[in-house]
C-alpha cells in the first residue's frame, strides 16, 4: 500500500486536509501543485482531478477532489472524528454542505480583493458585498454554537467542526466580539495541536 498523496500547498484550501491528516496522525506526501505556476491546469494534473482544482488526493490508487468531500472520505474510513450514528453523519454532512454553499465563495472574494491582491488589482465593491453576504451565515453558526459546544455532536469535537472551522481560518484575525459563541468555538477549534500544525506550514 502507497503512502497517501495529498496535492497541493498549505496556502491554499489543501490546509483543510492538512488540517485532517494530522488528526488522523497518517504518513502523507504533499505534491505540490500551485495555481501561480499553472500546475493545477497541466496535463498531468487534470488527470487527478479533472476539474483542475486543488486539494486532491490518490489514496493508493484511489483519486478524490473536493476538501469536504475529502475529508468526510478520509475520516470516516479511518474512523476518528466521524459521528457513529446516522444523525451525527448527516449532521456532519449538512454543515459540510453549508459552508461551502454559504461561506466557501465570500471568504474567498472577501480576503483576496481585501488582503491578497496588489491595491490596483483589488476589487473593493466585491470585497465589501462578500463581507456583508458572510453577515447572515455567520450571525446563524453563532447562534447554533450557543445551543451546543460543537456542530454534529454537542459535546465532542468531529469532522463537521474541522470542515466548517477550517474554511473559517481567515475569521481568526477578525474582530468576532459581536458573535461570541463562534469566537469561542473558533479558538478551540484552531487550538488543537493538529490544527496548530497545520497553522504552521501556511504562516
Ligand atoms: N470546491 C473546491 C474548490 C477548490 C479550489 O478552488 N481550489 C483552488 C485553490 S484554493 C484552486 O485549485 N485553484 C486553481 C485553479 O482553479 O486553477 C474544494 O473545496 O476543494
Amino acid at each position: 500500500m502507497s503512502k497517501l498523496k495529498l496535492y497541493g500547498y498549505p496556502q491554499s484550501r489543501a490546509v483543510r486536509t492538512l488540517w485532517l491528516l494530522e488528526e488522523l496522525g497518517l504518513p502523507y506526501d504533499v505534491v505540490e501543485v500551485t495555481m501561480a505556476s499553472g500546475a493545477t491546469r497541466s496535463s498531468e494534473f487534470l488527470k487527478i482531478n479533472p476539474a483542475g482544482h486543488v486539494p486532491a488526493i490518490d489514496d493508493d490508487g484511489f483519486k478524490l477532489s473536493e476538501s469536504m468531500a475529502i475529508n468526510l472520505y478520509l475520516a470516516k474510513k479511518h474512523g476518528k472524528l466521524y459521528p457513529s450514528d446516522p444523525h451525527g453523519e448527516a449532521k456532519a454532512w449538512q454543515w459540510s454542505f453549508w459552508v461551502m454553499s454559504e461561506l466557501d465563495k465570500p471568504i474567498v472574494n472577501w480576503i483576496v480583493n481585501g488582503v491578497i491582491l496588489p491595491v490596483e488589482q483589488r476589487d473593493t465593491k466585491l470585497a465589501l458585498q462578500s463581507r456583508e453576504e458572510m453577515e447572515w451565515p455567520l450571525h446563524v453558526l453563532n447562534g447554533e454554537l450557543g445551543e451546543r459546544k460543537f456542530l454534529a455532536d454537542p459535546n465532542a469535537f468531529t469532522i463537521a467542526d474541522l470542515n466548517v472551522a477550517s474554511v473559517l481560518y481567515r475569521l481568526l484575525f477578525v474582530d468576532l466580539k459581536d458573535k461570541p459563541h463562534l469566537e469561542a468555538w473558533l479558538k478551540t477549534c484552531w487550538d488543537r495541536p493538529a490544527a496548530k500544525r497545520a497553522r504552521a506550514m501556511r504562516e
